[in-house]
């Protein structure tokens, strides 16, 4: 009987004394305190396949930037998308069943109560990143897989988007919007073909040193560039640092994504001289931000995920009336508060394109992006991808056809994006190639990218609060609904500044307020950002 495998099972996994909650990226936190938490999500995972009649579920245990000692799990849905939000609440009520027995009475409660039939197949998957507790954690969720009678396979050391893409090709094979060969070869094929085919008949100039934050990505980026073809050969060249995943400390240790976004200054281990082209990816691979010494004035300049996203949010919309498809296909970005306000004021103003602003949290700017045809979405601190509607793959791939060779060279390199960019989930190997492709294709160096636009200077500042839980946000973050006076306030504040904007948001990984302010100059964003910071403390 499943119900008394389970039942046997948990006990082997008992859960410490905190309160968990599935947030933003899934559970996060120290690794010691995750047993009982993967072993829980796993028996979760077995009841979503089973609700989606066998279709199967990702499980991916990473904490993505967070230090070493961390670790964290989140499950992939089908179509390789996050997992649908209204089961976020059934993980967290899971994972804080106080007791074996109500492990198992609750896992048989949510089967009732979504009408789940226990007899359907249920289908996992799961990777992990490269932390030293990855592999124990990886024993509890299959001892969760076993005793709920899951069939599942390990995919071993994984980025989370490759992970999501597997999810995706599983789900989508043998239909006709099968998304490539189930396997991680079948992930680097793809991605290198269609990066030949993007870069046909341009040079990349210059190579791209690659800071893989000693996480997952330094050796699957390796792997990968036995597929992709050199400069030599029409391609590029990778240098690949920050790559030892031997030494568990070292993950995302003075290097990473997060490191270069937040401190905005290169690892210390950068050998990079003035002017080379360089970029940073996170713990697990899915953020990225560029940066460069700029060879003028020494200063260190980032080209954080709005940069990412204005880069290509004009390549497509150029490439799209290119191909004669502008009046077919509507092009839009989708931001959050923390882009930067002149990146929204360059997309509206200069590419004369639409923006949407969500909440933080990959799932929002997803979802968000997916009502335009060609939506690209990212965070500013680096996730994010460009989602193609079906209407927009149809029109792509066979509905349209160019009326002249410069139509067709254009609807080609669209088709080739398509395929280079990962539709399942923002991917930092994915979205380093298309940045490429790009800067190739428009003859820029890290100068004139940085030339689009000025950023306004701003400031980020974490505030410690005795309970977050009081703050509540409305309008994707911007405005202040509870405490009721604060907003007012806000305002006023607000409007002492030139150019100044605002906002205070409690975080969904961490407990604590945050606060944005940016204004025309350094002094008065970070004077902002702290008379916001005192009015919430
Ligand atoms: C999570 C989100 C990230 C977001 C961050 C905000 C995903 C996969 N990750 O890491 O996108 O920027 O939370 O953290 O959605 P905060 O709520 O603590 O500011
Ligand atoms: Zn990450």
């Amino acid at each position: 009987m499943p119900s008394e495998q389970i039942l046997a099972a948990s006990a082997k996994h008992p859960k410490p004394d905190t309160t968990f909650q599935y947030g933003t990226a899934g559970f996060r936190m120290k690794a010691n305190l995750l047993d009982s938490v993967v072993f829980r999500v796993g028996l979760l995972a077995s009841l979503r396949s089973r609700k989606l009649n066998g279709q199967t579920i990702g499980v991916m245990i990473t904490a993505s930037h967070n230090p070493p000692e961390d670790n964290g799990i989140k499950l992939v849905d089908p179509m390789g998308e996050m997992l649908e939000q209204s089961w976020e609440s059934h993980a967290t009520w899971l994972a804080n069943s106080p007791d074996d027995k109500t492990v198992v009475e609750r896992y048989h409660t949510i089967a009732s109560e979504l009408k789940i039939n226990l007899e359907n197949k249920a289908n996992v998957i799961y990777a992990r990143d490269t932390r030293a507790s990855g592999s124990s954690l990886v024993a509890s969720l299959v001892d969760a897989l076993q005793s709920s009678g899951a069939v599942y396979t390990d995919y071993k050391l994984l980025t989370t988007p490759q992970l999501h893409y597997l999810v995706r090709c599983i789900n989508t094979k043998g239909t006709q919007y099968e998304y490539g060969e189930v396997s991680e070869k079948g992930y680097y094929e793809k991605l290198a073909d269609a990066f030949k085919r993007a870069i046909k008949g341009k040079t990349v100039s210059g190579a791209v040193t690659v800071d893989c934050a000693n996480g997952v990505g330094g050796p699957k980026l390796r792997e990968f560039l036995k597929y992709l073809p050199t400069a030599a050969d029409g391609g590029i060249d990778i240098k690949v640092v920050n790559d030892d995943v031997l030494k568990p400390e070292a993950l995302n240790m003075n290097c990473g994504a997060d490191y270069v976004k937040t401190g905005q200054r290169a690892p210390p281990s950068s050998k990079a001289s003035p002017g080379d082209r360089c970029c940073s990816l996170d713990g697990d691979a899915d953020r990225i931000v560029y940066y460069f010494v700029n060879p003028k004035d020494n200063a260190f300049q980032l080209l954080d995920g709005d940069r990412i996203a204005t880069l290509a949010a004009s390549f497509l919309a150029d490439l799209s009336r290119q191909a004669g498809l502008s009046e077919k296909l509507a092009v839009g970005v989708v931001q959050t508060a923390y882009a930067n306000g002149a990146s929204t004021h360059y997309i509206t103003s200069d590419l004369k394109l639409p923006v949407v602003c969500t909440a933080t949290g990959v799932k929002h700017l997803h979802h968000a992006a997916t009502r335009f045809d060609i939506g690209v979405y990212f965070e500013a601190n680096g996730h994010g991808t460009v989602l193609f509607s079906p209407k927009a793959v149809k029109q792509l791939t066979y509905a349209y056809e160019p009326q002249s060779p410069a139509q067709k060279t254009a609807l080609d390199t669209l088709r080739a994006l398509l395929d280079l960019i990962n539709q399942a989930v923002g991917d930092a190997l994915s979205d380093m190639l298309l940045v490429e492709v790009i800067l190739a294709h428009k003859g820029w160096g890290m100068t004139e990218w940085t030339r689009t636009y000025v950023d306004l200077p701003n400031r980020l500042v974490r505030v410690e609060v005795r309970d977050r839980g009081m703050f509540k946000v409305v309008d994707a973050e911007r405005q202040m609904e509870e405490p009721k006076n604060i907003q007012s306030q806000l305002n006023e504040l607000v409007q002492k500044y030139k150019d100044g904007r605002s906002f205070a948001r409690p975080s969904g990984t961490e407990d604590a307020m945050r606060v944005y302010a940016e204004a025309a100059t350094r002094a008065e964003a970070d004077q902002l950002a702290t008379r916001v910071a005192d009015l919430v403390k």
